[in-house]
């Protein structure tokens, strides 16, 4: 069963198999692509992803794969956090600007070689943004979106389940670094990293004809640890205060504004796009900042649209995701909020969709 209509538009990906026959219940779509987003209920879900195992299907974080001599330097034209220590093996969370400084896309970059990057990205079209960079500047480098598809395995049991496929290796990999190991005879880069804060690994699953294989075998290995299909879950992730681009920022915001000023190195990232813009908004500081917000009364409604803070009669801001968090007993949200208004324990108020709530800005996540 789906409310999507079909459409060659609208991405399968290699596990939709999978993620049917595990009992989907709502999808997004996300660069195109099928991303499942319920699977029991999102408070189901939640609390079996911070207490067990799940695999995800998030095939929709497409890879912008930069292959030849200028691939280095066409990353670092891409974003301001200086890469010149970054060693194949590294994965690297890079804020990437327009020449304005606006955020275009908050992706991973993951360093294969010095030739050979992925761009794991967010939901807006990078690839055309790359290959116009990489066009424009006639560099010596392909630009293209490869036959990859990242595989998620998230919660406290997921080294154990990671093992069990790959190998006691594994353990060994370090927080946004990868190696290389074997799945019935090939390669695949397997990275610590992933989309929760409940700890994780990433399967660059390269060939769609290794998805399904790698998902049941992942299925069958986790039975007595009670893995499930899962997803990306809204009231972990802003509880553990990820940000997610289209929701908590655009590319009206820079990355002072979403807190991503300590992945700039703008002084040092020479040759960086929007670097001038950056300098600029680094030296004069942002006037509104992502923050950690608490929504008081019961269990705040969904929402496709930002939800206006007040103070008094002033806009001063606007919660941009927010949920119901069972373990936190409260509403956790986050907001981009006025500089007047963003000091930790300031009260304001939220429009939220059934009326105006109290609120009041936090010192930090909840993870
Ligand atoms: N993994 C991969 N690709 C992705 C995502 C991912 N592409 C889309 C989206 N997620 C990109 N956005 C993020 C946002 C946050 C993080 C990763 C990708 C993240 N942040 C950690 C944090 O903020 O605590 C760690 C950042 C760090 O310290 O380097 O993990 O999840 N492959």
């Amino acid at each position: 069963m789906s409310l999507i209509s079909p459409s060659r538009r609208v991405r399968r990906t290699p596990f939709s198999d999978g993620v049917e026959a595990a009992g989907v219940k709502a999808y997004t779509v996300y660069n195109r692509m099928l991303l499942a987003s319920v699977f029991r209920s999102p408070e189901e879900d939640y609390h079996h992803l911070k207490s067990a195992v799940q695999v995800w299907d998030v095939s929709c974080e497409r890879q912008v794969e930069l292959r030849g001599p200028d691939a280095a330097r066409l990353m670092q034209m891409l974003t301001p956090r200086d890469l010149r220590g970054m060693l194949p093996g590294r994965c690297f969370y890079v804020p990437i600007v327009d020449e304005t400084g606006g955020m275009l896309n908050d992706p991973v970059a993951v360093k294969l070689a010095e030739d050979r990057w992925w761009i794991s990205i967010a939901d807006s079209d990078l690839l055309l943004w790359v290959k116009g960079i990489a066009n424009g500047y006639r560099l010596d480098v392909l630009v293209d979106e490869p036959d990859v598809s990242p595989l998620a395995v998230q919660g406290p049991q997921a080294e154990d389940l990671v093992a069990a496929i790959f190998g006691d290796g594994v353990r060994d990999i370090k927080f946004f670094r990868f190696g290389m190991f074997d799945f019935q005879g090939r390669s695949l880069a397997v990275a610590r990293s992933g989309y929760s804060k409940q700890g994780g690994f990433e399967i660059y699953v390269e060939g769609s004809d290794l998805a399904m294989p790698l998902w049941h075998a992942l299925m069958e290995a986790g039975k007595s640890k009670d893995v499930r299909a899962g997803c990306p879950n809204m009231i972990e992730r802003i509880e553990g205060g990820l940000l997610s681009y289209g929701n908590d920022m655009t590319d009206d915001n820079t990355p002072h504004e979403c807190g991503l000023g300590r992945f700039c190195d703008t002084q040092t990232a020479i040759g960086c796009i929007g670097r001038d813009a950056l300098l600029r908004v680094a030296k004069e500081g942002p006037v509104q900042q992502i923050r950690a917000i608490e929504i008081a009364g019961g269990k705040v409604p969904g929402s496709d649209r930002a939800w206006s803070i007040k103070a008094g009669d002033k806009r001063v801001g606007q919660v941009t995701s927010a949920a119901w968090s069972p373990d936190f007993g409260t509403n956790v949200a986050m907001g981009m909020v006025r500089m007047t208004h963003w000091d930790p324990g300031t009260h304001l108020q939220v429009e939220t969709p059934d009326g105006l709530r109290d609120a009041i800005v936090r010192e930090d996540f909840w993870l």
